[in-house]
């Protein structure tokens, strides 16, 4: 009998809140905001799910979260992705979300936090979820409107414990927000970058040394970079891999190609995660599977990135 991957104990380092948003309940919260959808039914949504690149899936992803509105849109939304984890027994979570997204529609500061945190809060009390809520922010935005960003969430300052830096990689490069970055360090929040995914390796040397995060999100073009590798390796900087989500957004053309492996056994911190499940094809059990099934990924192997998750983790586990 193999490891059962659904009842291994796992945390989910990489996950996109408005990227667990299912079709289901997009249509749903649309018809409770009377909101138009460009789409008939939940079937003609998810025939859009076809992405070429980053962008084309960032598209839909900021359209979709328009039916974000009410405190309870982001409650039921975070709520619907813990159950999942419950499910899965994903006991740990350190969840992105997007403010901008949201405060650029007109939508306040405290009613995406506060929708947020009640599901998070109550998930710990009911079964006891560990969390860590990490604020990203848009890099194809300019550093002024994230200095401001910044600014808004202050008054929620111990709701979240990391910042983030996510959207279209290409042109962005993580220097571009090293100002906001040294900002949110000093007031003890803790640097995470995507970096790596869609950009070359030079971004990833530039979210490490001029960003100081203590976390790398994808950073898997650090393989074109024998020196990067080695920097990682000896800094057991943790990498959050999402394995779907770089077939579905084509940086592999198969999972067959991935080297998630490969930088395991090379002795690097890798994770497994999500990033955008809803729109991805898969929760945490479903990436943990493809792995076994294409990669051929061992038991041994399974436990290892699984514990991982544990130990790359921002705050206290339980
Ligand atoms: C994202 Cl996969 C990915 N990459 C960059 N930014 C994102 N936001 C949501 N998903
Ligand atoms: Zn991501």
């Amino acid at each position: 009998m193999s490891l059962d991957l659904n009842a291994l104990k796992k945390s989910e380092l990489h996950i996109h809140l408005e990227g667990s948003l299912e079709p289901d309940l997009m249509f749903r919260l649309a018809k409770r905001n009377g909101i138009a959808l460009p789409y008939a039914n939940v079937e003609s949504l998810r025939a859009a799910y076809d992405f070429n690149n980053l962008q084309d899936f960032l598209d839909l992803y900021y359209r979709g979260a328009q039916v974000l509105l009410q405190e309870e849109d982001f409650y039921d939304l975070t709520r619907a992705y813990l159950d999942r984890c419950r499910a899965q027994n994903v006991t740990h979570v350190e969840p992105f979300f997007d403010p901008q997204t949201h405060t650029d529609r007109g939508v306040s500061m405290a009613t995406v936090i506060g929708g947020i945190t009640r599901a998070l809060k109550e998930a710990k009390a009911e079964w006891g979820l560990s969390y860590g809520l990490i604020l990203c922010f848009l890099r194809h935005l300019s550093e002024d409107e994230a200095q401001h960003t910044l600014d808004a969430a202050l008054p929620f300052r111990e709701h979240f414990v990391g910042i983030g830096l996510d959207s279209s990689e290409q042109g962005h490069p993580p220097s571009k927000f090293k100002y906001v970055f040294a900002r949110g360090r000093d007031m003890g929040l803790l640097p995470v970058a995507h970096a790596g995914e869609e950009g070359p390796p030079s971004y990833i040397w530039e979210a490490l040394d001029e960003l100081g995060v203590v976390r790398v999100d994808h950073g898997v073009r650090a393989t074109e970079d024998p020196d990067l590798i080695e920097r990682l390796r000896r800094d057991q900087i943790p990498l959050t891999v999402c394995p779907l989500s770089n077939i579905r957004l084509k940086v592999y053309e198969s999972l067959k190609q991935h080297p998630i492996l490969d930088l395991l056994e090379d002795g690097l911190k890798v994770t497994v995660n999500s990033d955008d499940p809803a729109y991805f094809g898969g929760y945490m059990t479903e990436n943990f599977e493809a792995l076994r099934a294409q990669l051929g990924m061992t038991d041994d192997q399974a436990e290892r990135l699984a514990r991982n998750g544990f130990d790359a983790a921002l705050v206290p586990t339980t």
